[in-house]
């Protein structure tokens, strides 16, 4: 498994500061190794942070979109990184920063493979809003409806977002954990008929039964390269507790665990996000709870095994 990592220390997405410093204290905890001790043949290269300047270009600002001016440059750089991650044959893990950097990373896994995706979309949140939609004009609640083709209609032109073709059909976008949905959201979520699971399916369900209920819908022939957007606030505020708009109520860090397991096992996770850890909310106590969360769900993604693995030459024993 070759694995390229790229962080995305963008912010501008969402009110809070802090969320910047997401890429650097997982690194910091560790997860380059941890990602190398999984097994031996585990490649991963570190491709450090997306770096952009301010387009000032962009004087139109778009009504009720945040910071549009350092969005834009910052996904199109995002973008291309991911491509280029991808091309080279790695499977793309990028650490957020805020999840408006998701258009960019889904949008680079889209042109690498020119074959439809799958996305499945982690998160409390719908990020579903349009800039006419949104109550806050933050820009992480966007991500979503920017990606989808039909909703294509529903935004105004957007200047310097060109080369970001909204290329994705909702029918290949599954949600999980869901619970904190805005009326507008959910209304487009109805009306298009999108996959989506709150916890209250998974509650009856299961994690697993809904896990194969969301491939269902997106990847019926199990034939897809998989995207996995995955937003540290799914987990319950409890077992994430750094980050911007955590609700309680959401996923345990077993269930969250378990998601990245089962997609590890179809062999076709071709992106990873980990979005909107944010170190500076909570106690230093809280930062440590949640930042390793994060690097638990992404050791999953990559093949570690919770049952531990077996040495290399057992059949020897
Ligand atoms: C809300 C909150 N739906 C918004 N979104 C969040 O601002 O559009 N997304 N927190 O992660
Ligand atoms: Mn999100
Ligand atoms: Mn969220
Ligand atoms: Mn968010």
């Amino acid at each position: 498994v070759k694995i390229g990592v790229l962080g995305v220390p963008f912010d501008k997405g969402q009110p809070r500061v802090g969320v910047g410093n997401g890429p650097k204290f997982i690194r910091e905890a560790g997860l380059i190794n941890r990602l190398r001790e999984i097994h031996e043949n585990i490649d991963v290269k570190d491709y450090g942070d997306v770096q952009y300047t301010i387009d000032n270009k962009i004087s139109d600002a778009i009504p009720n979109m945040k910071d549009y001016e350092h969005m834009v440059p910052c996904a199109e750089r995002t973008s291309k990184s991911v491509a280029d991650i991808i091309r080279s044959g790695r499977i793309c893990l990028t650490l957020g920063g805020d999840h408006s950097i998701g258009v960019a990373t889904v949008d680079g896994h889209i042109q690498a493979k020119s074959e439809n995706i799958a996305l499945l979309w982690i998160d409390a949140h719908a990020d579903l809003n349009t800039n006419k939609t949104s109550s806050t004009g933050n820009t992480h609640g966007m991500p979503v409806a920017l990606l989808a083709k039909e909703l294509s209609d529903y935004w105004p032109y957007l200047p310097g977002m060109d080369w970001q073709k909204p290329v994705i059909s909702i029918r290949n976008v599954a949600y999980i954990g869901l619970r904190s949905v805005d009326s507008f959201e959910r209304l487009i979520i109805e009306k298009l008929g999108i996959t989506a699971f709150g916890m209250e399916d998974i509650e009856r369900y299961g994690i697993d039964t809904i896990l194969s209920m969301a491939l269902d819908k997106v990847d019926p022939e199990r034939n897809k390269s998989i995207h996995v957007s995955y937003d540290i606030d799914s987990l319950d505020a409890l077992e994430a507790p750094s980050t911007g708009t955590s609700v309680r109520g959401g996923l345990t860090l077993r269930e969250g665990i378990y998601i990245m397991e089962s997609i590890h096992r179809t062999g076709r996770l071709g992106a990873m996000d980990l979005v909107e850890v944010n170190p500076s909310i909570g106690t230093e106590r809280d930062v440590r709870t949640t930042v390793e969360a994060a690097i638990h769900v992404i050791l999953a993604a990559f093949g570690h095994s919770r049952r531990g693995l077996r040495p290399k030459d057992s059949h020897e024993l």
